[in-house]
């Protein structure tokens, strides 16, 4: 690594901003790292990370024949996901934070936390990361800095993120950028030794302060707990300054959706993770002619054009996708993506230095060492990756990118899609009435929770946006900016639908294919966007008639597909009271819109069954 003289360089850069270099040197004052490393963003400094990683036993390479410049990292079972209820959004009053978040007080906080950092990077190098969320320079595109004790982190942001000395030229003597510290709160003593996998056991904090636009991380290493421009930058404290500027920082992916005669429409799509996001972006369509290119894959930032229109760009880099399901059969441009210079993590090992994971292949290996180091036979009768095992890969990889993903001005969305996990009640595709309406779908969004976050797998739970671990200030306040959206003079707005691949029947068995088969979704969307198609008026929205959902060579019983698109009106009469309730939490904060869509909704429900 040409460390000294990026350092020399880097320190002169870092001299130009004096609240970044005070900032620094006051994290390190508090941390006590044996030194300090400005990130240069350089290939020579990702191999150096591989190589520390691989050194002290947290990674192993693998072979370079099968998957090139790539590693498989595994954590500590105690350090696995974000972890939800260590998550708190520190703002003024509880009330900003809402019903939806944990808060603290932020100088209560502060204080706690202080303690814990003082120290906490002993033995260890702090890495300062300059980090761009969206392409250097575009005018949506925001800065942050990371400070972090961690070469995984380093590392994995380097794929995530655009980072190094670049960024640190953009935000020259005064630029405005968003704080992250991250700490994995395991100071090393001269006689200890490092453990594969640092983490504090007892102590896990991610912490934000969306008035001071800060992030505090402390004692995990693993995914959105760490890498602090996604989850924690991108989307909880972008959330705040989206709402202060007047744009909309959402939990979507972003695809682009070409028809057979080349026509282009772009759609945003809201799920909550491991729903399937990633493979939706990536989607290869069943039908023929239609083609569907990937922005985004996580995390739109739209702001509104001169024309009126609402622009998207991906903040992000790379892809932290979920491993487990992704096959050549269900996702083939994600597996194509992550087939060099990627990072896995959690997933299991292959005799011959390669990764697997539960459903890559359709017959088991015969052996594998699992996540856990141990032996895997298929008769062990555990799974051999973790369930939220995942692999980071630089976007640029996928065969499908759209080549305008960079563009900094982002691209027109046409439509926005909201969904969960449901196996029951709610159909296909629902598209709203108006865009108040497409914010009550939004709103009352559920999904049956998966391992993307600890907890039990399989609970209802209400999921508004896909946006409920994620939104940095009062949910109540957050729909109300949605309707703010709305009303805004000029604006021509995307069409809102309500999508659920998730339905099953009596036995439990999907009732649709899904994968790409959603491309027919997708294709009556984009003809309802030209108004080119018929839809259904229903108590809960628009619905397509089973003769307008193209189903050309499916082959599924017309029952199926009438129960996908038909409205069970006992069922929604059920939702009725859970929606109010679920409305309640949020007291004053409520928007009179969303009660009103309520109210409406029963009405017609009742009304439907005079
Ligand atoms: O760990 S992350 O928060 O980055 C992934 C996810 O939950 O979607
Ligand atoms: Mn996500």
């Amino acid at each position: 690594m040409s460390s000294i003289a990026m350092e020399v360089e880097t320190a002169s850069s870092e001299r130009k901003h004096k609240r970044l270099a005070s900032w620094v040197e006051e994290v390190a004052r508090m941390c006590k790292p044996d030194r300090v490393h400005w990130c240069d963003g350089s290939p020579e400094e990702y191999q150096a990370m591989l190589r520390l990683m691989i050194l002290s036993g947290t990674a192993i390479p693998l072979d370079e024949r099968k998957r090139p410049n790539s590693v498989l990292v595994r954590s500590n079972p105690a350090d696995v996901a974000r972890v939800e209820d260590r998550t708190f959004i520190c703002a003024r009053t509880k009330d900003e934070a809402g019903p939806t978040n944990n808060w603290e007080d932020p100088v209560k906080m502060t204080e706690k936390l202080k303690g814990l950092y003082t120290g906490s990077m002993t033995g260890r190098t702090m890495y300062v990361i300059p980090y761009s969320m969206g392409p250097i320079g575009s005018p949506i595109a925001k800065v942050g800095i990371e400070i972090t004790d961690s070469p995984y982190v380093v590392a994995n942001m380097h794929i995530m993120a655009r980072v190094g000395t670049r960024v640190l030229e953009v935000l020259g003597s005064d630029g405005e950028f968003v704080r992250g510290l991250h700490s994995v709160g395991a100071p090393l003593g001269p006689n200890d030794q490092d453990s594969p996998w640092p983490n504090n056991a007892v102590d896990k904090y991610i912490c934000h302060f969306p008035d001071t636009r800060e992030i505090w991380s402390y004692g995990s290493g693993y995914g959105g707990n760490a890498l602090l421009g996604k989850k924690c930058h991108a989307l909880r404290i972008a959330s705040v300054q989206a709402r202060d500027e007047g744009w909309m920082a959402e939990h979507m992916l972003i695809l682009k959706l070409t028809n057979p005669a080349g026509v282009v429409k772009y759609m945003t799509g809201a799920f909550p993770s491991a729903c399937g996001k990633t493979n939706l972006a990536m989607l290869i369509p069943t039908i023929p002619g239609w083609k569907v290119e990937t922005v985004g894959d996580d995390i739109a930032w739209m702001k509104f054009g001169a024309d009126g229109r609402l622009y998207a760009i991906n903040p992000e880099y790379g892809f932290f996708g979920v491993a487990p399901g992704t096959s050549m059969q269900s996702n083939a441009n994600a597996i194509l993506t992550a087939t060099k210079n990627s990072i896995f993590t959690n997933c299991a090992m292959t005799p011959d230095g390669d990764v697997w994971w539960e459903g890559l292949t359709e017959k088991k290996p015969a052996q594998l060492m699992d996540w856990l180091r141990r032996p895997w036979t298929p008769e062990s009768g555990r799974k051999a990756a973790h369930p939220n095992s995942r692999f980071t890969t630089p976007a640029k990889q996928c065969p499908v990118i759209a080549p305008e993903w960079e563009d900094p001005k982002g691209v027109p969305i046409d439509a926005i899609l909201f969904g969960g996990r449901r196996g029951g009640v709610v159909p296909l595709v629902t598209e709203s009435f108006t865009w108040q309406h497409g914010t009550f779908l939004g709103a009352t969004a559920s999904s049956e929770t998966t391992a993307a976050a600890t907890g039990k797998v399989g609970q209802l739970r209400r999921d508004p946006m896909a946006m409920l671990p994620f939104c940095g200030y009062n949910m109540g306040d957050y729909f109300g900016h949605y309707l703010k959206i709305g009303t805004r003079p000029g604006a021509k707005l995307p069409k809102i639908y309500y999508v659920n691949w998730f339905r099953t029947d009596e036995n439990g068995k999907f009732l649709w294919p899904g994968y790409g088969e959603n491309s027919r979704v997708l294709k009556w969307i984009f003809e309802r966007c030209d108004g080119k198609v018929h839809a259904t008026e229903t108590p809960i929205g628009r619905l397509p008639a089973p003769a307008d959902l193209d189903t050309k060579g499916l082959n599924l019983p017309d029952a199926n597909v009438a129960k996908l698109l038909s409205v069970d009106v006992d069922g929604w009469l059920e939702e009725v009271p859970r929606i109010r309730e679920h409305f309640a939490k949020f007291g004053s904060h409520l928007p009179k819109g969303m009660q009103d869509e309520v109210d409406g909704l029963e009405q017609r429900l009742k009304a439907a069954k005079r």
